[in-house]
C-alpha cells in the first residue's frame, strides 16, 4: 500500500485493479502501489466508469479526482448535468420563435 489515500492523491476514479474497483470504491482508505488506469464500467467494458449514467465519465466530473465536489466540478452521483460554467452572464439567452402555426404540409 501506498501512504496516503487516494483523493489526496487525485486517484478516487483511477483502478489498479482488473475488476475495476475505484480506489474510491475500496474498502482501504489507502491508495494502492502501482500503475492507474482510468475505472472502466466493469471487467469486460472499455467504457471509462459513468455512475449516475449521464453520458459524462466519473473521472471527468470529479476532475481533480479527489471523490468530492468542488466548484467547476459535476456530480459524479447526481444524475442532472449541471454545466461547470454557466454562460448565462456572458450570453443573454436567446428565445426561439414560436413556430406553432408552421407544420410542414403533408
Ligand atoms: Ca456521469
Ligand atoms: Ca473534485
Amino acid at each position: 500500500m501506498g501512504s496516503t489515500n487516494a483523493g489526496a492523491a487525485g486517484l478516487a476514479h483511477y483502478t489498479t485493479r482488473v475488476d475495476q474497483t475505484k480506489e474510491s470504491e475500496e474498502t482501504s482508505a489507502v491508495v494502492n502501489i502501482g500503475l492507474h488506469y482510468v475505472a472502466t464500467a466493469n471487467a469486460t467494458n472499455a467504457l471509462p466508469k459513468d455512475s449516475d449514467g449521464d453520458g459524462i465519465p466519473d473521472f471527468v466530473e470529479d476532475a481533480n479526482g479527489n471523490g468530492t465536489l468542488d466548484d467547476n466540478e459535476t456530480d459524479p452521483a447526481a444524475t442532472t448535468i449541471e454545466p461547470a460554467n454557466p454562460l448565462s452572464a456572458d450570453f443573454p439567452s436567446v428565445s426561439r420563435p414560436q413556430t406553432s402555426a408552421s407544420s410542414p404540409a403533408a
